[in-house]
């Protein structure tokens, strides 16, 4: 059955591939399901269509037959449990990879998310300046514990899993910040992911979309 996921027109991002239909092609790519890409506009993603399968009117959404999913987690999450290769068969292990899952989505990407909306949103504000550091120890002290729980592992889990596919996808929009400087285990394992096979193709497929809308 043919997948389809949404992502952006034209991302903010300029092919960064920091949008989070990244992940959902990363997971994709992991397990070697071929994909389409239905590429929408701000307006249209606000539009009765897209709303019908996104109530939030936000990218990426999955398409599959009958089953239409929104929420890059949960998408992640059904291409793992679908297909082999994202998560351990062993029961345990199984579960303990979700919950990596939901820490990377819970507990590391918002202080890091608060971070770059304040960048974008509130650098003009009398008060950034104090605020900024604030927000910066926040995502201290959840990078502090996550390089002493990975210490020199490869991965969270053992083998790679979905759980390494989000957090390192969360820890990805801390590159070339000083911030992931200060942990060079977590840098490594942002690196390690980043050289997985799966993730280039997925990052050059988006950066292809970008480069199109750039030069049409
Ligand atoms: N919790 C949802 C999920 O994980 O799927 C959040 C989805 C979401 O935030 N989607 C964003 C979106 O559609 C795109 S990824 N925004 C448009 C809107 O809300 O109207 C977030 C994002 C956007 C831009 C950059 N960037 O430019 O660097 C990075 C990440």
């Amino acid at each position: 059955m043919t997948i389809t996921i949404t992502a952006f027109e034209r991302s903010p991002d300029g092919g960064k591939g920091l949008a989070r239909d990244m992940r959902v092609r990363w997971a994709l790519e992991e397990v070697g399901q071929p994909y389409d890409v239905r590429l929408l506009s701000f307006k249209a993603m606000k539009e009765p269509a897209h709303l019908a399968l996104h109530p939030f009117g936000q990218i990426p959404t999955y398409e599959e037959g009958e089953l239409a999913l929104f929420e890059s987690g949960a998408i992640v999450l059904h291409i793992a449990q679908r297909h082999g290769g994202l998560l351990p068969d062993e029961a345990n292990g199984r579960a303990r990879a979700i919950a990596w899952m939901f820490a990377a989505l819970n507990t590391v990407e918002p202080p890091i998310f608060d971070r770059a909306l304040a960048k974008i949103l509130e650098r003009d504000e009398p008060w950034y300046e104090q605020r900024l550091p604030v927000l910066e120890d926040r995502i201290r002290k959840r990078l502090g514990e996550l390089s002493g729980r990975l210490g020199d592992a490869d991965w969270l889990e053992g083998e790679f899993s979905a759980g390494d596919l989000l957090m390192v996808s969360v820890l990805l929009r801390l590159k070339g910040s000083a911030l992931l400087d200060e942990y060079p285990n977590l840098s490594a394992y942002v690196a390690r992911g980043e050289a997985r096979p799966a993730y280039k193709r997925a990052f050059d497929a988006q950066l292809a979309v970008f480069a199109a809308a750039s030069t049409g």
